[in-house]
């Protein structure tokens, strides 16, 4: 088996090549917490009073920038501040889906200058392979080391057409680019399946679609629970609407804790037992 995940974060943490990865495990292990809050939230004050109320809980905040309607350098600058205070890295879920010329563009400039903020974006494979070399140079050439790429290798709405060939290329694209590309946005562990897995890679699986309480929404959104998430292979599990949007988030940001470090526990222990 190539993954991994059967080993502690600190032990990957240890071994890994890239230094965004090493720190995001060294964050996970601090902390003790596998959770990604998808803080999407619509006002700067909003997102950043959530930031700052739930921040010590969790290892990265996961925003829609384009989202915020008063978006401005006070939105940016409250989330460099909240994310040095308390620890968590940034991950703007951007979809990038274009020609490379254009997303460079997105990435490096317009309104929203992603790359100087955000530690982690996320890109779909859809327009071919040119679209993560772009952002890998991109990366490359911005002199700054700690930037990443997730590759969303599989959705979890309904009818979700990232499935199959698409899931299978965007392994394969990965490999290509270890500079940059960190690992995937999925619903399990895909790498290890693969018969072109080598024996030390080590993709890190953010999984969305992450709620205790709910089996969906009314628009094609499907959750699973920290529980199978971990036991699927995931490392990081996302989880919106389940947190900000609780009577009390900060007890429910905990709970999604807890579930999140004991399904990890469990899974690093019964692979060393
Ligand atoms: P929720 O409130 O936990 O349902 O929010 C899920 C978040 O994850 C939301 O920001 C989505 O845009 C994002 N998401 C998703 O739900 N499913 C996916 O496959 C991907 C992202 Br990729």
């Amino acid at each position: 088996m190539a993954s991994q995940s059967h080993l502690s974060y600190s032990q990957r943490a240890q071994k890994h090549p890239h230094p965004l990865v090493r720190r995001l495990f060294e964050i996970a292990e601090r902390k003790k917490t596998n959770v990604v809050l998808s803080a999407d939230l619509t006002t700067t004050r909003d997102l950043l009073a959530i930031a700052d109320s739930l921040g010590p809980h969790i290892a990265v905040l996961k925003t829609h920038i384009d989202i915020v309607s008063d978006f401005g350098p006070a939105t940016v600058e409250g989330l460099a501040q909240l994310a040095q205070r308390h620890d968590f890295l940034l991950f703007e879920d951007r979809k990038f889906v274009d020609i490379g010329n254009t997303v460079q563009k997105q990435y490096r400039g317009g309104a929203l200058r992603i790359h100087e903020w955000a530690h982690i974006v996320n890109a779909t494979i859809l327009p071919g392979e040119g679209i993560i070399q772009a952002l890998d140079q991109s990366i490359r050439d911005g002199g700054i080391s700690e930037r990443g790429i997730l590759i969303l290798a599989e959705m979890t709405s309904k009818g979700s057409l990232a499935v199959g060939e698409y899931t299978r290329i965007s392994v394969e694209i990965a490999r290509k680019y270890p500079q940059s590309v960190l690992g995937f946005v999925s619903t399990t562990e895909l790498s290890s399946h693969s018969p072109s897995a080598t024996r030390d890679e080590d993709f890190v699986v953010f999984t969305t679609g992450v709620n205790m309480s709910s089996k969906g929404d009314a628009l094609g959104q499907q959750y699973q629970t920290p529980t199978t998430a971990m036991a699927g292979g995931s490392d990081f599990l996302i989880a919106g609407r389940g947190i900000y949007a609780a009577a009390d988030p900060v007890s429910a940001v905990q709970e999604y804790q807890k579930a999140g470090w004991e399904a990890y526990e469990r899974r690093v222990g019964s692979a060393s037992g």
